[in-house]
């Protein structure tokens, strides 16, 4: 569909007019008919044979589904790919995001209560997670989860398989919840509700915190539930540490740090290495060297198993360590302003 378009424009290039009418063909959602795309087979098979759907009725979903430009742009745009440490840092530690996360912790204490209680997840995680995801539900996003989930599974070769997917999982979950398929807002990557859950997701994690027979994650009882749910499921530890600042060696183990954000070395290996952790650590326990690169110099933490936990939700080191000292600035609000209500 790129392809089609790029060389309509250069076809229409010549006359300033018909480039204007270009401009606003490639910003304005096209339709597709997916039902004809190569790879719609895949997904008609899938719901047909695993979850029992007519071929009429997934190709009605298929056929309403619009390519958006906009879209591909912005999963090359994701401020985590973009921004400095420095500049994403302060961008999701603002004033207003932290006040309005100490509201938050007011306005919903008998939920935190019971999901502390149950879960083992602390209320300042959940309320940070909140905050950066969707400003504590004031921002859910307004793309058509359809467009988004198509667009990204037939437009985008490399993540197409995890969004195809995640566009099955949708199909699936608009039955079970009686959604219409072409309705639903979301993000540009197909993310929903104040926790902004991808399809698979809701699906499988979601829980109805309020107990009124609905899982609504446009509802901060069942998403605050649900983002603990998700949590236990990527194995937070209950009142187990989350980072450390890291002091190094100047002749530091470069390779002890490697790919990915899983605890990979014992505190007690990496200290050999050159990675001092700042507060007092067990040696046995197993972390991961986190290093941002700035402008003014490097930083260095250590990751342990719940900093990996928050992660799932956005697998950038950037994003887990914004999320968790969020939490931290929304805690020492909440401390120091405890009246403070929305
Ligand atoms: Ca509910």
């Amino acid at each position: 569909m790129k392809y089609r378009l790029q060389s309509m424009l250069s076809a229409l290039a010549p006359t300033l007019s018909l480039m204007v009418i270009a401009l606003i063909i490639i910003v304005s959602p096209v339709k597709a008919d997916y039902r004809q795309h190569p790879s719609a087979v895949a997904v008609i098979n899938t719901l047909v044979d695993k979850h029992g759907f007519s071929v009429a009725q997934v190709n009605a979903v298929l056929k309403q589904a619009e390519t958006e430009q906009r879209i591909l742009d912005s999963m090359t745009n994701a401020a985590e790919k973009t921004k400095t440490w420095t500049a994403y840092r302060s961008s999701f530690l603002s004033p207003f995001r932290i006040t309005k996360g100490a509201e938050f912790l007011v306005a919903h204490k008998s939920t935190f209560d019971q999901v502390e209680q149950e879960y083992g997840v602390p209320r300042e995680i959940i309320t940070a997670i909140l905050g950066v995801e969707t400003n504590y539900g004031g921002y859910t996003g307004k793309t058509r989860v359809l467009n988004a989930l198509s667009t990204l599974a037939f437009e985008h070769p490399r993540r197409s398989r995890f969004f195809t997917s995640e566009l099955i999982e949708y199909i699936v979950l608009c039955r079970e919840q009686q959604w219409d398929a072409s309705e639903q807002l979301g993000s540009y990557a197909g993310a929903m509700g104040m926790s902004q859950f991808m399809p698979s997701n809701y699906r499988r994690l979601a829980v109805d915190g309020d107990g009124d027979g609905d899982i609504d994650l446009f509802e901060p009882v069942d998403a605050i539930h649900s983002i603990a749910n998700y949590f236990i499921h990527h194995g937070w530890q209950n009142a187990q540490p989350v980072t450390s600042r890291v002091a190094v060696r100047q002749d530091f183990d470069v390779a002890l740090i490697g790919r990915g954000l899983k605890p990979n070395h014992s505190v007690a290996r990496l200290a050999e290495g050159g990675f001092y952790p700042q507060d007092k650590m067990s040696p046995s326990v197993k972390a991961r060297v986190i290093r941002f690169h700035d402008a003014d110099g490097d930083e260095f933490w250590f990751g342990y198993q719940n900093f990996y936990a928050i992660s799932r939700y956005n697998p950038r080191s950037k994003y887990a360590m914004a999320v968790y000292q969020l939490s931290l600035a929304i805690e020492k609000q909440a401390k120091d302003n405890p009246q403070v209500s929305s």
